[in-house]
């Protein structure tokens, strides 16, 4: 087998907790500032996150939980208006820099650039929203640090469908076999494994409970070296932390 060659990170849940504090407060600034009266608390949120990509989640709220509520041929337009609102929210959210970077997520991405590792890109999530998150929470410019961003509705199929990380691969000019996945979520990981990719995972509050069979690790987080990660399944090489060396023996290990 060739040596590892990129790492591809998944942006929700694996690089920043952005959902509950994030995505879901700036759906809610939406729905105010459209008059709506829909609410979406943490724990319906973490029902609705079920659904990828934001239009997706909202059009599932109407069919499942607020079904009273009248649709009609417009309803697409409205829920497209609804999402240019959110991501204006949410980037203004982010551009405070309220959201922070998991622990061990900027350590390791700097490590990965020394060190000449290809970096990309993975998610279901608005580009701007990718932009957003990185220019604050990571560094200035620091989105040109990624050789491919393939984000929302770059391909129609979002996550779990394997799609994004397969046209990531394609710009890549990579085969699964040479990459790992950075992910925290079941659709994440069904994406990432049907893309034949070995794929970790850091969990959060939502998707603690998540189905990770086919992981080639499930963490905690990564961990820094002050303060390791918990290994939940799999094999952590009897590393504390993740860096390079735990990846390429990850990528090693038959
Ligand atoms: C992320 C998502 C996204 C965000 C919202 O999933 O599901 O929908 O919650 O983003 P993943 P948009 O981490 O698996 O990529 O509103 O911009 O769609
Ligand atoms: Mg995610």
């Amino acid at each position: 087998m060739s040596s590892l060659q990129a790492l591809i990170f998944d942006v929700d849940g694996t690089l920043a907790d952005t959902e509950r504090d994030g995505h879901r407060v700036a759906f809610n600034q939406a729905f105010k500032q459209a008059g709506l009266d829909w609410h979406w608390s943490v724990e319906l949120y973490g029902k609705l996150l079920a659904v990828t990509g934001g239009k997706e989640r909202m059009a599932y709220y109407l069919q499942k939980f607020n079904t009273d509520f009248p649709t009609d041929d417009k309803t697409p337009l409205m829920i497209k208006e609804l999402h240019a609102s959110k991501t204006v929210h949410y980037t203004e959210l982010l551009s405070t820099g309220a959201i922070p970077l998991r622990p061990g997520v900027k350590r390791l991405i700097h490590e990965a650039r020394e060190n000449n590792m290809r970096i990309a890109i993975s998610t279901t999530t608005t580009p701007e929203n990718v932009t957003a998150l990185l220019e604050h929470a990571l560094a200035e410019k620091s989105s040109d640090w990624f050789e491919v961003i393939a984000a929302g509705d770059i391909v129609p199929a979002k996550k779990p469908a394997a799609d994004i990380y397969i046209w990531a691969l394609e710009k890549l000019k990579l085969k699964p076999t040479d990459c790992l996945a950075f992910e925290d979520s079941e659709n994440g990981i069904k994406s990432s494994l049907g893309a034949d990719l070995k794929t970790i995972i850091t969990i959060n509050d939502y998707t603690k409970n998540h189905d990770f069979s086919g992981a080639a690790l499930v963490l905690n987080e990564m961990g820094e070296p002050n303060k390791g990660f918990k290994t939940l399944s799999g094999n952590n090489h009897g590393a504390s932390f993740i860096n390079l060396d735990l990846l390429k023996k990850i990528h090693a290990a038959v």
